[in-house]
Formats: structure tokens, C-alpha cells, sequence
């Protein structure tokens, strides 16, 4: 038994296809993790959410920006965006059951056993792992709740840009989905820089990537993340796995073992 993680998919049925051949995944024995970003830009997103919805217990996800995203349109909370590529999610058959299990899907994971956690953009500094666990419930609570096409609509925005006590409603839910879901550069104290998307050297004066920051309580821990393709998959930490290496952009799709950190690699097409 192995289990795998792989970074953003965003509609690359394919490529994953591919990878997950490879390696010899089989799900009766394996285990998949997903950081998120399953589908969306990419071609063939319909297919790898039955692909991932029929793993059933083999699989692991954590939510991304442009799954949610996808659950606004949805909806009917928010217009699809010129990039969008989600009509055939939008006009399947299937698509209240795969609606439902998307909503029921965690922010963040977190796996004793083998020592790792699992979240999308990543997890900003002044929160410990178990805080952000917390935090993260919060979401998956109203994501599962009555108040679901609220939270939907309410979610976008750059405000406010970090975390302060006592913030409440809407807004604290939002500050929680940013961190978890669109962070790169933030600053010591939590304030988000969510303008910049470039590589790590490209910083704004203050900013740092959220991984490097010298105060960052989850530093010791293991932490696998997706979101930023400009990293093309390295990091100055040792404990941190970046595994979106631009798949939907003519990048790899990569998948890390995470038992001997072993990366696999498929090339995708531009
Ligand atoms: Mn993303």
C-alpha cells in the first residue's frame, strides 16, 4: 500500500490518467490525495470528478479556489468567467450528486499517521496546525449547512486582507478561505498579498511566501500544498511539498509518494 498526492489536476484527465498508470495505482490498495483545483481551464473536468468520486474510500481532497468557484456557478450565485471551462460539469446528469460531494469535502487535512497535511494555497503564520483545523471546520460547517449559497456568494473579495480578533459572519469566513484556499505572499502578522501570483523572487516589499516566513507556527510540520504553479514545484523548506507544476498550462502533472517522497512526473500538453 502507497498512498500518493498529486497537485492541481484542473480538468487534465488525461495526464492523470497517465500518472496514476505509472505508478501502478490501484485503488483497492492505494490511496489518492488531491490538493485541490480538481477541475476547471482544463478540458476534461467532468471526467475526473466521476474518476475521483468512484475512488470512494481510496481517495483523499481538500477544496481549491476553482472548485469552489465551480460550486458559486453552480448555484446560480456567480456568472461562469470567460476561462471557465465547466459547461459540461454545469449541463451533466450527475451534476447535483457531484455538487453534494463536493460540498461535503474538507479545506484542510491532516494525517497523523503518516505525518502530513493536506491544503490547497497553505496555511498563514500566526495559526498552529490544530488552529487552522479549527478554522477550516468553520467553512466545511456552513459549505454543509442551510447558509451554503450565502457563504457562496459572500466568498469573493481581497477584504479583509488577514486575520484579526473577532471578526465575525461573512467576512472571518472569508479571511479562512483565502488563507486556505488562493494565499502565496503573505506578511509576518497575516495580511495577504493576493495580487501577486508570481514566482517567489517577485515579492512585494513586507511579503514573504507564505512557507518561508521565520514565524510560521506550523514550521516541523509536513505540509503539501498546490495553487502556485510559478513555483514549478520547489521550495526553500524542507517539510513543505509544492506540487502544482502548471499542468493545465503545458506544465507536468506531479504525484509524490508520500512515504519515501518519491515525485512522478507526466508531461502535459501545452
Ligand atoms: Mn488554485
Amino acid at each position: 500500500m502507497a498512498t500518493y498526492a498529486v497537485g492541481d489536476i484542473q480538468g487534465c484527465y488525461d495526464p492523470l490518467q497517465r500518472l496514476l498508470k505509472d505508478v501502478s495505482f490501484d485503488p483497492a490498495r492505494d490511496r489518492l490525495w488531491v490538493a485541490g483545483d480538481l477541475i476547471n481551464r482544463g478540458p476534461q473536468s467532468l471526467e475526473v470528478l466521476r474518476y475521483l468520486r468512484g475512488l470512494g474510500d481510496a481517495l483523499v481532497v481538500v477544496l481549491g479556489n476553482h472548485d469552489l468557484h465551480f460550486l458559486a456557478v453552480a448555484e446560480g450565485v456567480r456568472k461562469p468567467s470567460k476561462s471557465d471551462t465547466l459547461e459540461a460539469v454545469l449541463a451533466a446528469p450527475d451534476l447535483p450528486d457531484i455538487v453534494q460531494w463536493l460540498r461535503r469535502q474538507p479545506l484542510l487535512h491532516c494525517d497523523k499517521v503518516l505525518g502530513y497535511a493536506l491544503v490547497h494555497a497553505g496555511i498563514p503564520p500566526q495559526w498552529s496546525l490544530k488552529k487552522a483545523l479549527k478554522r477550516a471546520a468553520e467553512v466545511e460547517q456552513v459549505l454543509q449547512s442551510g447558509d451554503y449559497r450565502r457563504f457562496l456568494k459572500a466568498m469573493y473579495g481581497n477584504e479583509p486582507a488577514g486575520w484579526r480578533k473577532g471578526l465575525r459572519g461573512m467576512k472571518r469566513l472569508r479571511v479562512i478561505t483565502n488563507y486556505l484556499t488562493r494565499m502565496r505572499f503573505c506578511d509576518p502578522a497575516g495580511q495577504l498579498d493576493l495580487t501577486n501570483k508570481s514566482a517567489p523572487h517577485a515579492v512585494n516589499l513586507g511579503y514573504a511566501p507564505w512557507f518561508a516566513l521565520e514565524n510560521r507556527k506550523t514550521r516541523g510540520e509536513r505540509i503539501i500544498f498546490g495553487h502556485w504553479a510559478a513555483l514549478e514545484g520547489q521550495v526553500s523548506e524542507a517539510d513543505v511539498f509544492a506540487l502544482d507544476t502548471g499542468c493545465v498550462w503545458g506544465g507536468c502533472l506531479t504525484l509524490m509518494r508520500l512515504e519515501d517522497q518519491a515525485r512522478f512526473q507526466v508531461q502535459c500538453k501545452g
